[in-house]
């Protein structure tokens, strides 16, 4: 198998682009031990202006808000990790991909009462084409619901992208994909809709569009993004509480997530949602979405950074 660590390339750490194989860490790194780090997801696409970071502004500064919530400070400025991240995709000489920058601790010292640890941070890019099947698009997905329970607000926090929360996302994702499926619903404490494993969930009925609020899930960029699309179009927009079963009679349901893009979802549970195809509104909005990220619109130009020309 290729090994994602051995290969061609450049990754920035700490201020400087290292050859890809020498981008490492020690095993007393803390944040491997014990979780506390934040990260990114975000995409570059290929567009008539050449390749550009997809709302690169709204990702860094997640990072950082990622970062004041677990109390760690980043030693860079939000202009310089954006720099890193066009630097990096830069380098690396990719027209599409991903972009996963990180924030961990360092090797100074062990233990939960260690403080005063390094804060380093890495971005790296890499191809990185959409995780489902191509027909999954067009298909939707089989997804069922989570036997695992979506953080608590008051356990880790919801709104930090922060490494250890993904924990309950991996248990989730892997329960249903043993069983089949290629993802997970998961409910809140309280047994609401929140979000996917890696995705914020929605719904169609009647012609609007009906969301979970952010209490227990990421505040996505790509959600936002299809809620402005989706508002710009004549939609109303709901973000409110959501049931399971509500899902279950949805006309359409889909998925949205930087690396899931916007994805229709087919089946909950076993039931068939809507026509248990990707229905008409959510083809829309894939559409929409597309040609944004792909610099087809003349709308939401700032949305898009190019990566040449810092
Ligand atoms: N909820 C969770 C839990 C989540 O991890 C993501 C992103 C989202 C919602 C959507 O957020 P946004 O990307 O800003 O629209 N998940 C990232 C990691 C996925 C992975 O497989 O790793 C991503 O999509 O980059």
């Amino acid at each position: 198998m290729d090994k994602l660590s051995d290969r061609d390339g450049w990754i920035w750490q700490n201020g400087q682009l290292v050859p890809w194989r020498e981008a490492t860490v020690h095993v007393l790194t803390h944040t491997l031990h014990y979780g506390v780090g934040v990260f990114e997801g975000v995409r570059a696409y290929d567009t008539p202006a050449g390749p550009c970071i997809f709302r690169l502004d709204a990702h860094t500064r997640r990072l950082f808000n990622s970062a004041h919530i677990l109390g760690l400070e980043i030693p860079y400025t939000p202009d310089e990790v954006s720099e890193a991240q066009k630097a990096v995709f830069a380098a690396n000489g990719l027209r599409e991909g991903y972009l996963r920058p990180m924030v961990h601790l360092g090797s100074e010292a062990m233990g939960l009462r260690a403080k005063d640890l390094s804060v380093n941070l890495i971005v790296a890019a890499w191809p990185w084409p959409n995780y489902m099947e191509p027909e999954s698009r067009e298909q939707g997905i089989r997804v069922r619901t989570s036997s695992y329970t979506r953080h608590h607000v008051n356990i880790t926090m919801c709104k930090a992208k922060a490494n250890g929360n993904y924990i309950n996302s991996i248990l989730a994702l892997h329960e249903a994909l043993d069983a089949g499926c290629d993802e997970a619903l998961m409910l809140d404490n309280e047994g609401y809709v929140a979000e996917g494993t890696g995705e914020n969930v929605f719904l169609v009925r009647d012609g609007v569009i009906h969301t979970p609020e952010l209490t227990s899930c990421l505040d996505g960029i790509t959600r936002d993004s299809v809620i402005t699309l989706a508002e710009e179009a004549g939609y109303r927009i709901e973000e409110r509480r959501i049931t399971r079963d509500e899902v279950y009679i949805a006309d359409e349901a889909f998925f949205t997530g930087t690396a899931a893009e916007v994805l229709p979802i087919r089946e909950l549970d076993g039931r068939q949602i809507g026509s248990g195809t990707r229905g008409p509104v959510t083809e829309q909005l894939q559409t929409l979405y597309f040609d944004q990220v792909r610099g087809a619109r003349d709308v939401h130009t700032d949305w898009l950074t190019p990566v040449s020309g810092s």
